[in-house]
């Protein structure tokens, strides 16, 4: 019997880790979702608790803090101290619990910002990351090289996974602080609904942040949790390995502003607002690994995961975190 341990389980990608659970209903599993309220995981006494109640055999570790661009560049130094904590709380207690498996989660973000593309999992640590977010780049760096430190030590299998940006149903939409997708959501269903109210919707502006230029790969949540799944049963390398739809996926975020407006039917116009910033241009990744392993993995289509993400916000509008 497994007893699988999900840190950051009420988030984003633990609440589709749930959602995916109960869809595959394993039969030698048993599964414990845990946010900050089972235990503040900066507090090492905490995370002991949490261990010494849950009793897991193996721990998806997802609980992080966590934002987009503009959260990341007004907060690094909070970033990285909190993950830094957080990240050697779980693997020690984990170790100290002798957890057979533990699954960490990094992100395309922290590969280095001058590179070539697209990157993959051998290049996570050449050269800086990029200047918006140092500070969680180094802090999930960390855990890649913590993972080698306690296998070289005790034989463990804790290893990572490196997603693309990520979306889907239960994400954070707090404007200061979301990714792209979540924060247009947020906005553009304000403008629809609350926003000049007098004036026609055709005559309603949306303002992208930023030129729109920028380029990204984005995966569906619900498609992650179930790489992830695989991962925890069948990858067996302490080598990080990037869940990332493919290179031909990659959209710019205009591209992501108009799938958004289709969704909503917004009959208004879109304009950029290069006064605001872009950050990284580009963070290509390669799936190769996991098409090697995976060949046949089919993703959800962008259009249609975007669509029941703004169906999700629109049904859900009173209990998302916003
Ligand atoms: P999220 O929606 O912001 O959820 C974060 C989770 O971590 C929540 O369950 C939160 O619990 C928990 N948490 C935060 N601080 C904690 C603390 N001090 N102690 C205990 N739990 C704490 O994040 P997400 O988007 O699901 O991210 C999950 C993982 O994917 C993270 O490791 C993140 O770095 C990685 N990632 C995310 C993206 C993306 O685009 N979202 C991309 C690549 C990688 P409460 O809700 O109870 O506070
Ligand atoms: O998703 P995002 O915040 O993070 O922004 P990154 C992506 C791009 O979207 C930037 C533009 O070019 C923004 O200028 N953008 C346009 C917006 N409208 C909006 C909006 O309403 N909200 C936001 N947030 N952006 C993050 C890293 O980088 O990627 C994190 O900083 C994390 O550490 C995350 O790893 C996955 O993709 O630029």
């Amino acid at each position: 019997m497994k007893k699988v341990l999900v840190t950051g389980g009420t988030g984003l990608v633990g609440k589709a880790l749930e959602e995916v659970i109960k869809q595959q209903q394993p039969k030698d599993d048993e599964w414990y979702f845990a946010g900050s309220k089972d235990a503040d995981l900066k507090d090492l006494i905490a995370t002991q608790a949490l261990f010494d109640k849950v009793k897991p055999t193996h721990v998806i570790h997802l609980a992080a803090m966590v934002g987009g661009l503009f959260h990341n560049m007004n907060n690094n130094l909070d970033f990285l101290r909190h993950n830094l904590l957080i990240n050697d709380h779980v693997l020690q207690t984990a170790h100290e619990h002798k957890c057979t498996k533990v699954v960490s989660c990094l992100s395309t973000c922290i590969f280095p910002d001058k590179t070539t593309y697209p990157i993959d999992e051998t290049m996570v640590h050449n050269g800086p990351p990029h200047p918006s977010n140092y500070g969680y780049s180094y802090a999930k760096r960390l855990i890649d090289i913590q993972n080698h430190a306690y296998h070289d030590k005790y034989g463990h299998s804790f290893t990572s996974v490196i997603p693309c940006n990520i979306f889907g149903p239960h994400d954070n939409y707090q404007p200061e602080v979301s990714h792209v997708i979540p924060g247009m959501i947020y906005r553009m269903h304000k403008l629809i609904n609350e926003e000049e109210p007098d004036k026609p919707e055709s005559e309603k502006v949306f303002t992208v942040y930023g030129s729109g230029k920028p380029l990204r790969q984005f995966i569906y949540s619900l498609d992650l949790a179930e790489l992830m799944i695989w991962v925890l049963r069948n990858y067996e390398s302490v080598e990080p390995i990037v869940l990332s739809v493919d290179e031909q996926q990659e959209v710019t975020i205009y591209e992501v502003a108009e799938a958004i407006a289709k969704a909503f039917d917004f009959k208004g116009k879109l304009v950029c607002d290069v006064s605001k910033a872009d950050g990284q241009y580009k963070k290509t990744a390669s799936n190769a690994k996991l098409r090697s392993l995976l060949p046949e993995y089919k993703f959800t289509e962008f259009d249609k995961a975007i669509k029941s993400s703004v169906e999700w916000f629109k049904n859900n509008f009173d209990q998302a975190r916003k």
